[in-house]
Parts: C-alpha cells; structure tokens; sequence
C-alpha cells in the first residue's frame, strides 16, 4: 500500500543567508522525499521561513524597512537557494501569514480551553532606552563565573559556564547599550509539567510510528529520558509562550500588549505551509493530516526533519501541543548533527562560513555537494564533516571516475556505428547484475536515511559495471573485424547497467539524472518496475558531457570569496531568540552600506569609505614578537568565532601587559597578510605625528558603551 506523508524541513529564521550548515538537513531531507516518491509514496513537502521575533524586529528597524519587507525579500533570497540546491519544496511558505495565525489562535484556544495555559507574573531585564524587555541573547556583561568581559545572558563562550542573564555583573543591553533594569510582567504559559503531558511525552518519545519505526533515533531517545526522567519523576518546567510588545509577531487572543512568542508559532509554521499548498492544489484533503481522529483513520505520516539543536522544541512543545489541541501528532522527527569543515566549526575568518549563495555564484556544480553530503550522513545525530580534500576525491572519482566513465566509454560507438540503437543485451551480464542489485538493501538505505551506506553499495555496482566494460574492451572490438555484433552487445549491455546506477542515484542527484534520461531518451526513473533491459532498437540521443570535475582552484576561490566578506551577508545572524538553545551566540553583525553619493574628484565618495571595515576590536592577548623590534602581536576580538591575529608597529609607545582588555579600532577587511611571524588579519588604527617628530603613537578608543564588532562609520 503506499504511504501518504507529509514532510517538513525545519523553518530556516528570516534573518540570515542559508549557509551549508543549513543544508546539510535540508539536502537529507530531499533525498528522502525525492526516495519516497520514486517508491510511489505520496509525499507532500513543505517548508517556510520563520519570520516573528526581536532579531527581525530590530533588523528590520536598522535597515529602515519594515518587518514585512525584510521577511519578503529574505522568503526569495532563501527559496532561490533552496531550489538552486535542487531542494524542491512543494510549497515554500511564512509564518507571518493568515493560515498561521489560525492555527496557532486554534491550538493556543484548545489548550486554554483543555487548562493548560497559565499566567505568572516574571521578572526580567528591561531595557529603558529601548523600552523593552529584552531576550538574553541581547542581554550582555562580565561572565560570573570567570569575570569575561561582554559575554552573552545565557552562558559564557569563554569558559563554558552557564547562567542566568540576571547573574551576570555589569550587565547593558546590546540594543542601546543602557543598564537594563528589571521589571516583572505577566506571562503566558503552556503547563508542560502538567501530569498529563508528562505521561504523553513519556510515551511518544519511546514509541515506533505506523509502520513500525520509532519515532525518534537512538540518540534522540535518550536525550528525552534525561529530560523526562525516571517513570515517576516530573522533571519537565512549564513553557513561557508570550512576550510583551514591542514585538513582531501574533498577538495573543484576548491578551492585549502580549504576542506569541516566536518558538510557539515556528512549528505551526509546518501546518499553516501545508494548509497553503492544499488551497493551491484542490486535491488534498487538510484534516486527513492534521485532525488526530481522521490522520489516523487515513493512516497518515507526519515527519519532520530537524538538527539537533532544536530538538527539545520538537520533541516537547511540538507535540504535546498538538496533542491536547487534539491534532495529529508527529510520526517520527529525523534529526541530523551540524556541520563542521576540515573537522572545525564553520569560521568566517577562514572562510569556511560558506553561503549558498557564494557557492553557486563561484559556479560550483550544487550536486557535488548533494552528493557528498549524502556520502557523510548515516541516519543518525552525528556532526558531519566537509573535508573538502575529500569532497574533491569523492566526486571526481566516484561520480566522474566510475559513474559518468561508464556512459562516456560506450555512448560513442553506439551513436556512431549503430545510428544511435540499441542491441540485445548481454542476458547473461545483465541477470549477473541484477542478482547483485537485488542481494543489496539499497533501498532499505534509502528509507532509513543511511545514505553514506547506499552510495557506498551503488558504487559497487558502478565497479561490476566498468569491470564489465574493461573486459570487453568496446576500444578494441571496435578495431576488429566481425567483432560489430559483440561490441553493439557490450554498449547496449553497459548503458543499461547505467541506466540502473542512474536510477539509485536519482534521489542524490537529480539533475544529473535529469540528463541521462534525456541522452537515453527514456521516461522519468522510478524505482518500481522490474529488471527490464533497455530494449533494442531503442535510440539513445548523442552523448554530450555529464558532469566536469572539481579542482582544487575552485574550491579556494570559495574560500576566498568567503573570507573576503566580511560583509553582512556572510555573517551568522542570530537565529529565532531560542533561550535554550546555545548554538547562537553571534553578535548581530548587519550593516546597511550608505547609499552611493557623487564625489568631487578630490574627495571619496561615501561608497569608498563603506568599503572599509572598520570594527570596535577588543585586544584579549598583547604579546612580544621575537626577533621584531617595532611589533606587537595582538589578538582582536571583533565578535567572530575566534580573535584575529594583527600584527601592529607600536612597540616604541606601548607594553604590551597595558594593552590587554582595552577597546580599539581595526580595519577588518583587509586581506590577510602572510608576515615572517604569521599572518596578520587586519590592522589596528593609531594616531601619530605626521613626520614621525615626536615618535609618539596613540591607539584609538571607542567611547563607553561600544562592543567587540560594532562598525564605525
Ligand atoms: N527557525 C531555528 C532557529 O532559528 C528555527 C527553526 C524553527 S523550526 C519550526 O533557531
Ligand atoms: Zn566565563
């Protein structure tokens, strides 16, 4: 019988490019679907962007638009990438939209109605510049455990420590840089630790899905019993689910001044993207999927596909919200690990923080990296690694070297000795390659999301398939007499081995499989079917060239176009203000260049001092440079992901013990100098005499209240 589910891919926040980290779920989510259908599943695949929240609210009143505009324009930036990637959602959709505020006012009523919403009055941090309460995430100081100086309100990047905003010393808002005073409000909550969602959790969370399959990984699992504790225990906190105005978002029914926070509306997301594509398509019955009663009755699926930092969101909120909404509960959530490059955190200042789009821009082939990514990911929570060494190896060997090497051995002669048609296979060849096929789980792979295992089994099949050609050698059967019958044999026997490698291959790569079925000139692959031969006489059109192989070259030039901007695009913008989630601790970094304004000749335009980088740095190490007499080496924190190395020509007025711990100004976009001592990544601005007379040298300070990161213009 086949499977009707519908699948969701995590809602990426409207604030900030997709990058490959993205992607790598977003890829495995793809390859899924794109499996499923193949089977003859009916899959419906959505997504959206997730819009509500104080970082698009702030952005949007930096860059002087409002919140609609910026969620627009941010919806097309992210969906071009999407689907440049070759991850076809059905329908793409906002959380800012009317099917969204229905359904959350819908599931936010039931449960009010079901009496598990509660009101408390908290105290928080207020910020009385801005006039608003502030997340912790904009809340910074001295940590309290090690005395680090701007670390974020929730845990410190310096020694780990974790820690409510309102223990930190010296605490300021990031938005004005006022003291935040704290102020108590009232807010909503959804009663988690209500001994009926406890008793719900307990079960979902260890449960298996219709067909069989638990709805969460291993890992996952055990993730959720140390958060639900021993049967018996009730370790769960009740969720705050409101935030008071000012704020972008729903407005709580019945509840003026208090919005839905942002986590609350983010998953219905899911709901309110399907519910849009049923509209447009006519044909899907919405309640078979979302009412509990009716999902059952038709046996539908609901899979999400998450990363494991919001899995807590997932596999506590989410689903006993819908529970007691009385809505479907999800079948399984398939959670993927994050993303590392040459084994290390994805780094700006290396470059490796590589958007989307930068990679399309360099014109890299976006199946390179479907592939590779799939070679990497086995089903489970582990991090995946982009060495991109081996990335390079994989394509060009597997997929060029062994995949495409089989088409482009044998097109030719086929085209021109044989007009293009096909012969009778090779019967005893062919079944050899079957059995071989068969006595694999490539499928089982598939559907269990090992795809690393399913390629691996794939290419051994391409091996059968070119240790076929290589001991028929069509090259030289072409070169002899009366051997036409058996090279026309050989060809026809080997393109439909490539047939069948294409069709395994088609949910990694489906352009490329695009392209083989329009040079076979046959139908779209599916996976059902039995092993049936290219038939002769059919004719295949001439071959043109597959796919190219990466070089190393192409690789660096990413790199580079991704160190090079510094620029915000290219900057990790703080996600949806998740409070218990610690991935997110970039400051946010966006800045508007100035509109472009003629200059006399004498004089630059606005244009070209924007294009310097100019960042408040905080020197966090000062130290000697052996064998130099005019430098100081220092370390600048600008707010990345580690300091930047400068190597500055102070010596004569500065010890370097006196330099740590103060603020200055950097050029922050300078390319990075390789220097006998190592390489500088920047430069510090100092004031001095014009003719050097006085030897004096003074380094800039910023006034109080400036932070690691700001821009000076
Ligand atoms: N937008 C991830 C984040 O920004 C979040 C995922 C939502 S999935 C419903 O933290
Ligand atoms: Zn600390």
């Amino acid at each position: 019988m086949s499977r009707k589910i519908l699948v969701t891919n995590a809602l990426p926040y409207a604030n900030g490019d997709i990058h490959l980290g993205h992607l790598v779920g977003y890829i495995q989510c793809d390859i899924w679907v794109r499996y499923q259908r193949m089977r003859g599943n009916t899959v419906h695949y959505v997504c959206a962007d997730d819009t509500h929240g104080t970082p698009v609210m702030l952005r949007a009143e930096k860059e002087g638009v409002t919140p609609e505009a910026l969620i627009a324009r941010v919806h097309g930036e992210h969906l071009r990438d999407f689907t440049d990637f070759g991850v076809a959602f059905d329908h793409y959709h906002s959380t800012h939209t009317p099917e969204n505020r229905a359904y959350a006012e819908d599931i936010y009523g039931k449960l009010k109605t079901a009496a598990l919403i509660d009101t408390r009055s908290i105290e928080q941090f207020y910020d009385p510049v801005k006039e608003m309460f502030l997340p912790d995430r904009f809340i910074k100081g001295e940590c309290p455990k090690c005395g680090a100086a701007d670390q974020y309100g929730d845990n410190c990047e310096v020694c780990g420590a974790a820690y409510a905003p309102t223990e930190l010393k010296n605490p300021y808002s990031a938005v004005s840089g006022a003291k935040p005073v704290l102020r108590s409000s009232e807010h909503y909550f959804f009663r988690l630790s209500d001994d009926r969602a406890v008793a719900f959790l307990r079960e979902w969370t260890r449960g298996s899905n219709a067909s069989g399959v638990k709805r969460l990984q291993a890992e996952a699992a055990n993730k959720m019993n140390e958060w639900l504790g021993e049967d018996g225990e009730n370790k769960l906190s009740d969720w705050d689910i409101s935030r008071d105005a000012p704020y972008f978002g729903f407005e709580i029914p019945g509840a003026p001044g208090k919005y839905f926070y942002v986590w609350l509306d983010a998953p219905i997301g899911y709901l309110a993207s399907f519910n849009k594509l049923a509209q447009i398509r006519g044909d899907i019955v919405i309640e078979d999927f979302t009412d509990a009663a009716r999902a059952e009755a038709s046996a539908t699926e609901m899979v999400h596909f998450i990363g494991k930092d919001i899995l807590y969101f997932h596999a506590l909120f989410w689903p006993a919200m819908l529970k007691f909404a009385g809505y479907r509960t999800p079948s399984q959530l398939c959670v993927n690990g994050f993303l590392t490059v040459d084994g290390a955190k994805m780094s700006k200042s290396r470059g490796t923080f590589i958007t989307a789009r930068s990679y399309v821009e360099q014109k890299l082939n976006p199946e390179w990296l479907r592939y590779y990514f799939a070679g990497k990911s086995n089903g489970t929570m582990e991090d995946v690694d982009l060495n991109l060494d081996d990335m390079i190896a994989k394509v060009n060997s597997d997929l060029v070297g062994k995949f495409v090497n089989i088409a482009s051995r044998c097109a030719g002669f086929v085209t021109k000795r044989f007009e293009g048609r096909l012969a009778a296979t090779d019967a005893a060849a062919t079944a050899a390659f079957a059995a071989a096929w068969a006595s694999g789980s490539i499928a089982t792979c598939y559907e269990e999301r090992d795809y690393s295992r399913a390629l691996r089994e794939i290419m051994h099949l391409a091996d059968l398939a070119n240790q076929y050609v290589n001991e028929h050698k069509p090259w030289e059967l072409a070169k002899q007499e009366g051997q036409e019958t058996r090279l026309h044999e050989v060809c026809s026997t080997a393109l439909t081995m490539f047939r069948d490698l294409t069709r395994y291959l088609k949910p990694v790569l489906p352009a490329l499989a695009e392209k083989v079925e329009a040079f076979l000139a046959i139908a779209d692959l599916d996976w059902h079917g039995d092993w049936i031969a290219l038939p002769a006489g059919h004719t295949i059109t001439p071959y043109a060239h597959l796919m190219t192989r990466i070089e190393r070259k192409q690789i660096d030039a990413l790199l580079d176009a991704n160190r090079e901007s510094l620029a915000p695009a290219a900057s990790a913008a703080p996600k949806a203000d998740a409070d218990t989630s610690s991935q997110q601790r970039h400051a946010e970094k966006q800045q508007h260049a100035a509109a472009a304004t003629e200059a006399a000749a004498a004089h630059i335009s606005i244009d070209d001092f924007t294009k310097v980088d100019l960042r408040i740095a905080k020197i966090v190490d000062a130290s000697h440079v052996d064998g130099a007499d005019k430098l100081i080496r220092l370390q600048l924190d600008i707010g990345e992901d580690r300091p930047r190395q400068v190597f500055a020509g102070i010596k004569s007025a500065y010890d370097p013990a006196t330099l740590v711990g103060r603020l200055t100004v950097m050029v922050a976009n300078l390319a990075p100098r390789k220097m006998k001592f190592g390489m500088s990544e920047g430069m510090v601005l100092a004031a001095s005499d014009p003719d050097g007379k006085t030897g004096g040298l003074y380094i800039l300070a910023p006034d109080n209240g400036a932070t690691p990161g700001m821009r000076v213009k």
